[in-house]
């Protein structure tokens, strides 16, 4: 049906009538969509059929990636890219006088993650299918992804977001592969052929139906697959108060937790913990047994890789089913699981590591809770063989301690192999946040640069720089992204140079519009767009990012004389919703952004805009029309960033801090193609121990910053004086526990070095093509294969059709 443009017609035509009943012209866009989207996954059904057929039979190693967060963006598009089928639909829609682009855009942009974890998780997707691995992800599908943000009067507002509500074309849900999980009830311990047996009972069950999606590799044959978990009522019972029961059960996949790095304390969240991996654990088995014999070698054959702590319940929920289904003695179990699990680490806020408390653990999952202490006490056994009469080190290392279960610990202590996700975090875990750890298990650790997906953040999101590359250097780098360097020797070419400019410029024009028509604010092209989008939190610093603008502000008003270089400051951010302090921040980009917008001198040189409802599919509109991209977190904590990543691949030239991948994007364009500015990790960290920072001496001393803080409180905003008082104590009562301040005269000093560098417009398009020329390292198959390699030991599989 894809084979011509005329059978694609032909096929839609007939297809839209028998699915929709309606003709043609009747047809809505999103009935056209469902035609369309059901052509597709139709035509994927066969080699999906084909590469599980081809893992069973060559019965290799295969990956099981479980992460509590997908965030997948729209499919669509990036499948008809896959499969390389997207020139014949446009073109057959386009006789039909449809436009793909449209129809696109009818489907909901699944949000089943918060961020860059998420994110992350669909990228490493996308490039497991690509290098033909057999990894698959295994998820949970949340009937309501991360809400959609509204502003109202400069304020958020949340909406629970419905991407289901149409339905969705890519799953297959399987009924029969559903498995049942446990909670709550009493272990009953029980003596068989004289070897201890453990049964739950009085537990209340959950069924866990699996819905499959595809994942299309880039123009090969290969499609895993990614297995999202539904909560249903196992059975009913007869005295049961069925629709309590009913309305519980569901609960556990109704919402995605909207809090970025935050750990959620809440019962529901760990139960949406236990349900994805037990669900998961319990259909890996099954598979695994359906080809295998022996339980024994199931490290050999499957790789299980929990991306953070969330899934870390996958180490003593494979040793209950080793132990307690399949009777191995718990050496050979804790043997196998130790061996199969690996871990990623993706964050040091002391905040985001989870730590459950046990009067909740223990009642709700009682035989994981039994588990979990005999591994602490073998472990910590282990650790007064090595560290006789050192109780402190041992009380600090424990897995269970002061009433809590620390997530990370079991992580580390159940699994063969811990990453951070870029060289300077993997150091940080390695000498501080996990030092005692890696004095225990020195080769366990080791760092996996993060990636993205170029398929997406480039080919899918930029197709005109796409094109232009192709034009220069041919079409290799597409599957090896690392050609993307032999741009390197043309960016001094005049041509290339003007073509890019025109790319970026058609880029900017597109965002202008979307701009216009959502905010009603009309933006200059050749002001420099300068980008910020990100979550919302005090570490990744927006506020810096404001009180320059303020700053400029200022000296716009004060100084007639004053010129730099028109700007527009554009910011896309959800705040979670109980993050009192991050949503005071979105009102007060609401509020800046109404005083420089209407002011009539002012506006003319500087903008500020705010984009609603920050996600993937704006994101693929925003990064291709950046050209500066905002990497401005304290360093030390952002862990790695992927968004820098994105920004570079599409030509934009990075301010940022020496922190997370930052660090690595400059060792590979060199330290004159970008901006770097203020305390180094070291330094900041040294100020952590030594308490030496005073951030109201900044305050006192630098009239700058007198100026705009004072304008957080003295009615310069709002009438209501109080609006911003909880960001001013932020910086001078609670004394800036991100350093805004220390770098805001070097934050200062940076920025005006931009605004030089970018009316050196030679110059500035060679540095943005030079970013582009050596983003190729940062694309996630090479991340994907160094965990292939490195972690999982894997091997591609090539399908053949
Ligand atoms: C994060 C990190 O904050 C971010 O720096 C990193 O790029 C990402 C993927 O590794 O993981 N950790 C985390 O908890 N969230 C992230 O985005 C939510």
């Amino acid at each position: 049906m894809f084979s011509s443009k005329d059978s694609f017609k032909d096929s839609f035509l007939k297809r839209l009538e028998s699915m929709c009943g309606k003709g043609f012209e009747e047809a809505t866009k999103r009935d056209q969509y469902h035609t369309l989207g059901n052509m597709v996954r139709e035509y994927i059904s066969s080699k999906w059929i084909e590469t599980n057929e081809l893992y069973r039979s060559e019965n290799k190693k295969q990956v099981y990636y479980l992460s509590i967060e997908f965030l997948l963006g729209r499919l669509l598009g990036q499948n008809l890219l896959n499969l390389g089928i997207k020139e014949v639909v446009e073109e057959g829609l386009n006789e039909l006088n449809i436009s793909l682009k449209e129809i696109e855009e009818c489907e909901s942009d699944p949000a089943l993650g918060n961020g860059g974890l998420g994110r992350l998780a669909a990228c490493f997707l996308d490039s497991l299918a690509t290098l033909n691995l057999p990894g698959h992800g295994y998820g949970i599908r949340y009937k309501h992804g991360l809400f959609d943000q509204k502003i109202v009067d400069g304020y958020q507002v949340e909406l629970p977001e419905q991407w289901l509500r149409h339905g969705n074309v890519w799953e297959v849900r399987k009924p029969d592969e559903a498995v049942e999980i446990s909670f709550w009830g009493r272990i009953e311990t029980g003596v068989d052929d004289g070897t201890l047996s453990f049964r739950h009972v009085a537990d209340q069950k959950v069924l866990a139906v699996p819905y499959d999606m595809p994942v299309v590799g880039y123009r090969v044959d290969t499609v895993n697959t990614l297995r999202l978990w539904n909560a249903e009522p196992a059975s009913f019972g007869p005295n049961q108060d069925v629709l309590s029961y009913k309305r519980e059960t569901e609960a556990i996949t109704d919402f995605l937790y909207p809090d970025d790095t935050h750990d959620e304390g809440k019962i529901l969240r760990l139960k949406q913990q236990y349900f994805l991996v037990s669900s998961s654990l319990q259909s890996i088995i099954k598979s695994y047994k359906k080809e295998n014999s022996n339980i024994r070698d199931l490290h050999h054959y499957v790789a299980i890789h929990i991306n953070d702590t969330h899934p870390a319940m996958a180490v003593p929920e494979l040793m209950r089913i080793l132990m307690d289904q399949e009777d191995l003695s718990w050496e050979d179990a804790w043997h196998i699981t130790t061996n199969t699990v690996s871990y990623t680490n993706h964050t040091i806020l002391a905040e985001a590591l989870e730590k459950w408390p046990i009067y909740l653990f223990k009642p709700l999952l009682p035989r994981i809770y039994m588990i979990i202490e005999e591994i602490n006490e073998r472990f910590c056994a282990e650790l007064w063989d090595r560290y006789p009469g050192e109780w402190e080190r041992i009380e600090h290392m424990a897995i269970i301690a002061h009433g809590l279960v620390k997530m990370a610990h079991l992580a580390i202590v159940g699994s063969n192999s811990i990453n951070g996700v870029a060289k300077i975090h993997s150091d940080i875990l390695k000498n501080r946040e996990m030092k005692s750890f890696y004095e225990v298990y020195p080769t366990k650790f080791n760092n996996k640069t993060n990636g993205i997906t170029h398929r997406r953040w480039l080919l899918k999101a930029n197709p005109e720089l796409t094109s232009l590359i192709n034009d220069t250097i041919g079409e290799d780098w597409i599957k090896q992204p690392e050609k993307l360097i032999d741009l390197k020797r043309h960016v001094y070419h005049p041509e290339l140079k003007e073509r890019f400019a025109q790319v970026k410029r058609k880029r900017k024009e597109i965002l202008a519009k979307k701009i216009a028509d959502k905010n009603g604010i009309q933006v200059d092209i050749d002001s420099i767009f300068d980008v910020q989008v990100k979550r919302l939190h005090a570490y990744k610093r927006q506020l810096l990012n404001v009180l320059h603008i303020m700053y400029l502000y200022n000296r716009l008003k004060e100084d007639a004389n004053y010129s730099i270089q028109p700007r527009t400051f554009i910011f896309g951010a959800k705040a979670s919703p109980t993050y009192y302090y991050a949503k005071k921040i979105i009102k007060l980009i609401h509020s800046l952004a109404e005083k420089v917008n209407n002011d009539p001198r002012v506006s003319q040189t500087i903008k500020v805009v705010f984009m609603e409802n920050y996600r993937v599919s704006l994101a693929e509109d925003i990064f291709p029309a950046a050209d500066v991209s905002e990497q401005i977190s304290t360093a030390s904590k952002e862990a790695s960033g992927t968004g820098n990543m994105k920004f570079m691949m599409n030509g934009a030239l990075t301010v940022g801090t020496l922190d997370g991948a930052n660090i690595e994007i400059m060792e590979e364009i060199g330290e004159g193609n970008i901006f770097t500015f203020g305390l180094t990790a070291p330094e900041v960290l040294k100020y952590e121990e030594n308490g030496r920072y005073r951030s109201m001496e900044y305050y006192h001393h630098d009239l700058r910053i007198r100026q705009v803080i004072d304008q957080l409180t003295n009615g310069f905003f709002s009438e209501d004086e109080g609006e911003f008082e909880a960001i001013a104590d932020s910086l001078l009562v609670q004394n800036d526990q991100y350093f805004v301040l220390r770098d805001f005269a070097s934050y200062i000093d940076i920025q005006e070095k931009v605004g030089t560098a970018y009316q050196d417009r030679g110059k500035w398009l060679e540095q943005a093509l030079i970013n582009v020329a050596h983003s190729g390292y940062f694309s996630s198959d090479r991340t994907i294969q160094n965990y292939a390699d490195g972690i999982w030991n894997i091997e591609s599989i090539g399908v053949k059709m």
